[in-house]
């Protein structure tokens, strides 16, 4: 079995998770100063949100230059480093490569924008306007319109994230050669896997026509991913670059269903793994992001349920309930308020209970929460300013908008990871380039570290029970139907062994849905038994041995 399904992942933001230098912004050696606090969670892997040359419009999303580190993350020789501190320790580095789009300050668009005639013209995506206006009617993942007018030439470029991101033209074999040249370089430098930005995007419906959807979600499932040719660039990628270099794969796969992730996980021509979003835009209304839907728990196990259903012969899933681009886990499924502690277990036993790799965000493992902004203007994410401009022409308020973002926006997980209860959490010594969370006095890792019940150390248990754990690892995935929809019980089963994990997704004590006799408790978020389940109570039970 392939380590990456045994593995328990560990997502870093760098910009937020240590700043080494006192500059106020994350960095590669900060991120190596903590290498120790990162073995101690368990962890196998580390996701790295992208450290290239940018911009830094969108988070480093926004590429310059594919083959260099970000100055003020780092050097190379930091990266090296990082590397060897990782595989020293027994754990693997997972880069982020951004293939849908460059920034438009990397050369090739710098060159491409000069002429129609430029060698670098067809990079990208040029249309001439229509009736005055952007050549068709895609609205970018950020608001506003996914074309913007380039006066050098007087044509519009496709860009379904911010202008500052052009889509790149993966029809184009020499852009399809040049991108497996970066992966390669990396893979050289001993990365172990790559984590593909939107992957699902790169190949474009030819004409670009119009879209016909109304709901944002829909319209990135039938019009802007799922192209006709993306099975084929991903046959393409893993046969000159992921099988030679022997890397593994994990896809961000906006837009895919469980009736066609299959189409990318082909075991030879396939990828490892795959994100899928289902739960993650089951609280997004047809506006997207900043237009919530209240959401149920009913909703949200089904929507496990059918995924673990489509992996369960072939494909293997990733799983996750937060990154760096939603809110935090806690606030967002959980309670962040009364149930702090017990609803962080509980996502943190879901996570680490369910079929497939999981996946844990910075932060997450010791509860951080959502940020409450008081204006706009410490928004640092561009998603969210962008927002406002759109938001502002369409006449809501401030208030309304940042109940919106408080909610659902991305500077919630962007917060500078909270290391103890000092100034700035510990994270730097000078202010950050991000607010500071106000409770990290009382939500950090040191506060945490020698506390038994604390959510760190009960992660840290979890991790170490998966992982002994053949059931939690490559076992079945049932549902268990119960009378109470906020209970969500499920078990996990192997030949020879069956784990029972019971949660109670809400604030009311519910009825036990099973007998207990005759059961193990292997981990539980509450110490004594009780003769109803809890608020926010997580157990996983197995049968006792049959004496
Ligand atoms: O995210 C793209 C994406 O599909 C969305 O899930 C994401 O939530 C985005 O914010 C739209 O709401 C990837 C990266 O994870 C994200 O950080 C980048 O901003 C984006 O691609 C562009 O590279
Ligand atoms: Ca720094």
């Amino acid at each position: 079995m392939s380590w990456h399904k045994r593995a328990v992942i560990y997502q870093i933001y760098p910009r937020s998770f240590y700043d080494s230098n006192n500059d106020g912004v994350g960095d590669l050696q900060g991120v190596i100063a903590k290498l120790d606090y990162i073995q101690s969670l368990g962890v196998d892997a580390v996701w790295l949100n992208p450290i290239y040359k940018s911009p830094n419009e969108d988070g480093g999303y926004d590429v310059s230059d594919f083959y260099s580190i970000q100055p003020e993350l780092g050097t190379m020789e930091d990266f090296h480093q990082l590397v060897a501190g990782l595989h020293l320790r027994n754990m693997k580095l997972i880069m982020d490569m951004v293939l849908n789009h460059s920034s438009d300050e990397h050369p090739w668009f710098q060159q491409s924008r000069l002429s129609k005639e430029n060698e670098f013209r067809d990079f990208y995506f040029w249309l001439p306007g229509k009736n005055g206006g952007p050549p068709n009617n895609w609205k970018s993942f950020f608001s506003g319109s996914a074309w913007q007018l380039d006066g050098a030439t007087n044509e519009y470029y496709l860009h379904l994230f911010s202008g500052k991101q052009p889509d790149l033209n993966w029809d184009l074999p020499t852009v399809r050669e040049e991108m497996k040249k970066i992966m390669r370089f990396w893979a050289n430098k001993g990365v172990d896997a790559l984590r593909l930005d939107v992957i699902t995007t790169i190949s474009k419906r030819p004409g670009f026509p119009n879209s016909d959807q109304t709901d944002f979600n829909d319209t990135i499932r039938k019009v802007y991913a799922n192209g006709p040719r993306l099975k084929e660039f991903v046959a393409e990628l893993r046969r000159d670059v992921f099988d030679p270099a022997q890397m593994v794969t994990v896809g961000e796969g906006p837009g895919i269903s469980p009736q066609n992730a299959l189409e990318y996980l082909d075991n030879e021509k396939g990828l490892s793994m795959i994100f899928h979003f289902g739960h993650m835009f089951l609280d997004q209304g047809s506006g997207g992001r900043f237009d919530p839907r209240k959401w149920s728990v009913e909703e949200f196990k089904r929507i496990f349920e059918e995924w673990d259903r489509a992996f369960a012969k072939q494909g293997w899933g990733a799983v996750f309930l937060g990154n760096h681009d939603f809110a935090r886990m806690v606030s967002r499924w959980g309670n962040d308020k009364e149930y702090h502690v017990q609803s962080s277990k509980l996502l943190i036993t879901l996570l680490l209970a369910m079929r497939g790799t999981p996946f844990i965000f910075q932060g997450d493992e010791i509860g951080m929460t959502n940020l409450i902004l008081s204006s706009v203007n410490q928004s640092r994410d561009f998603e969210t300013i962008n927002g406002w401009r759109t938001a502002q022409k369409n006449g809501k308020s401030e208030k309304e908008f940042l109940e919106n973002i408080n909610y659902a926006g991305r500077d919630n997980a962007r917060t500078p990871f909270q290391w103890n209860d000092q100034a700035n959490a510990g994270f730097s010594s000078v202010p950050p380039w991000m607010m500071v969370n106000p409770n990290h006095t009382t939500i950090n890792a040191a506060a945490q570290e020698n506390d038994r019940d604390s959510i760190l150390n009960y992660f840290r248990a979890m991790v170490r029970i998966r992982k002994n754990s053949i059931p939690l690892t490559e076992g079945q995935y049932t549902t268990i139907e119960c009378q109470e929809k906020n209970l969500y019980v499920f078990e996990r089963q192997s030949d020879r062994e069956k784990m029972i994990i019971i949660l109670n997704l809400s604030s009311h004590e519910l009825e036990w849905p099973l007998d207990l006799t005759n059961h193990e408790k292997i981990i539980g978020n509450y110490e004594e038994r009780h003769p109803r389940i809890r608020p926010w109570e997580a157990m996983i039970i197995k049968k006792s041995e049959s004496r």
